[in-house]
């Protein structure tokens, strides 16, 4: 039966759907025909690959350059996070202390640490009252402004590529009953200042997402949530080129996480902008709570992801209110269990129904003999409008490498579970086990070609 899937746009494949690929064992390199594995709903273990699973989602954690090299911090890190933005490295004042001078070396050490596990950056945050060097706050006027967006345009054009979502203005909006702009240097170059900033940052990197980030905008009926939000509808109206909007989400008992959270993701989604949660922290850390920040995201299609601030109390700007998911000495509380939990148990997927339609195309290559004998085999996860997972399990050894390939345009998003690497044209992926486990996962953009990745080789070590 040729029918169509559920977003409607493409032809659905019949009943030999769900084959998958398997390779590697030398006992199986002869193998002509795919061997059928029903994809078995198993509870992933930690909070990226949970996340990627919940519609491609990610689930990412602020990090500081200078934690990187602290042994129980890079652990977790590495392991339960497929998103990281850096906490300071790249606002103003670390990126351009001195007018025209850009130092990008702090910043550079996330982004590879990030890039080379597979995980997204957020870039935070290109235009912003605080944190501004010395010159800058000495500032005004037309050379403020023209300051301002040449920084936006330098920093931007320098991570071209590789930032899956700017923050492009943060905290504009003051505080209070007001819903007025927060007065700055930046406010007094005139109120166009946040457009013009977005601008130039899509002229610098065309392909980052760019959002307006902010905090105590959490609650739908205040008025900077508000305000906050027809800045967002005019934006959209007059073609201003904004894709997201950021909640900071700090929430503490002063800031306590609202009733009608969910409404305030929704509302900003029905705009036509992908919803993120930015900053993610909070006082005490009660499990409740943060099972009901992750359970309004899932259910809204475009909140798309998920930052904690932070990934141990002791590494919170907050540290005593103890609000993260991991203790000082780096164990799991009961907030990271019940975020694991509603994130294994979620089900809506991002936009664009899933469909359960797989990949095109079968195991059609018969791959090279691999160095060692472990078998490496791939399961079709779940398919988005735009993009699918896929799952490779290996066994026959603890330590491997599996070789995947992907058929341009295609591109590997996101991974989990392991530490990948690429070739020239990034279009193999070689990925090395990391202690996670014998399973692996990755998100591919389609990019208009729905194949089936295809297992090259495993190679046990
Ligand atoms: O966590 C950041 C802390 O290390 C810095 O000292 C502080 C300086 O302003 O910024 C903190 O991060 C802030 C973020 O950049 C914007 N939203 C509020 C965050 C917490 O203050």
């Amino acid at each position: 039966m040729i029918g169509r899937s559920r977003t409607g746009s493409r032809p659905r494949m019949g009943s030999r759907a769900r084959a998958a690929l398997v390779v590697g064992a030398v006992g199986l390199l002869t193998a002509t025909g795919a061997v059928v594995l029903p994809h078995t709903a198993s509870a992933a273990t930690t909070l990226g690959a949970s996340a990627a699973e919940r519609g491609g989602r990610y689930f990412g954690t602020a990090v500081a350059a200078n934690k990187l090299n602290d042994s129980t911090y890079a652990t977790i890190l590495n392991r339960e996070f497929n998103s990281v933005t850096p906490e300071n490295e790249m606002k103003w004042d670390a990126t351009e202390p001195s007018q025209g001078n850009f130092n990008y070396a702090s910043a550079d050490q996330i982004v590879n640490h990030a890039r080379q596990r597979g995980m997204q950056v957020r870039g935070h945050a290109l235009a912003w009252h605080s944190q501004q060097p010395g010159w800058a706050q000495n500032m005004s006027g037309s050379a403020l402004r023209n300051a301002m967006l040449n920084h936006v345009t330098q920093v931007a054009t320098h991570y071209r590529g590789q930032i899956h979502s700017w923050d492009v203005v943060n905290e504009a909006f003051a505080d209070g009953g007001s819903g007025a702009r927060r007065d700055s240097n930046l406010q007094r170059t005139g109120n166009d200042w946040i457009e013009v900033a977005f601008r130039a940052a899509r002229a610098a990197d065309p392909g980052a997402k760019l959002c307006y980030n902010d905090y105590n905008t959490d609650n739908w009926n205040d008025a900077k949530t508000q305000a906050v939000y027809r800045m967002v509808q005019d934006f959209k109206q007059r073609g201003v080129p904004i894709d997201c909007v950021g909640l900071q989400s700090h929430l503490n008992n002063g800031s306590p996480y609202p009733s009608n959270y969910r409404t305030t993701l929704s509302s900003f989604a029905a705009l036509g902008v992908d919803v993120q949660i930015t900053e993610l922290d909070i006082e005490g850390a009660p499990a409740a709570t943060y099972r009901n920040v992750v359970n309004d995201c899932l259910a809204v299609p475009r909140c798309t992801g998920i930052t904690v601030w932070g990934i141990r109390d002791s590494d919170s700007w907050r540290a005593s209110q103890t609000p993260l998911l991991f203790n000082n000495s780096g164990g799991k509380k009961p907030a990271y269990d019940a975020v694991l939990s509603a994130l294994n148990n979620g089900t809506t997927p991002p936009t664009g129904s899933p469909t359960t339609t797989p990949p095109t195309g079968g195991p059609t290559t018969t791959p090279p003999p691999g160095g060692g004998s472990c078998t490496a085999t791939l399961r079709d996860g779940a398919r988005w409008g735009d993009r699918f997972n896929s799952e490779v399990t290996v066994s026959g050894a603890s330590n491997w490498t599996v070789v995947v390939a992907v058929t341009p345009p295609q591109r590997v998003s996101s991974t989990w579970n392991g530490t990948p690497s690429w070739d020239s044209s990034g279009n193999v992926m070689t990925m090395r086990s990391n202690g996670s486990g014998n399973t692996f996962g990755f998100t591919t953009m389609a990019n208009g070609n729905w194949n089936r990745p295809q297992v090259r080789s495993c190679t046990a070590s």
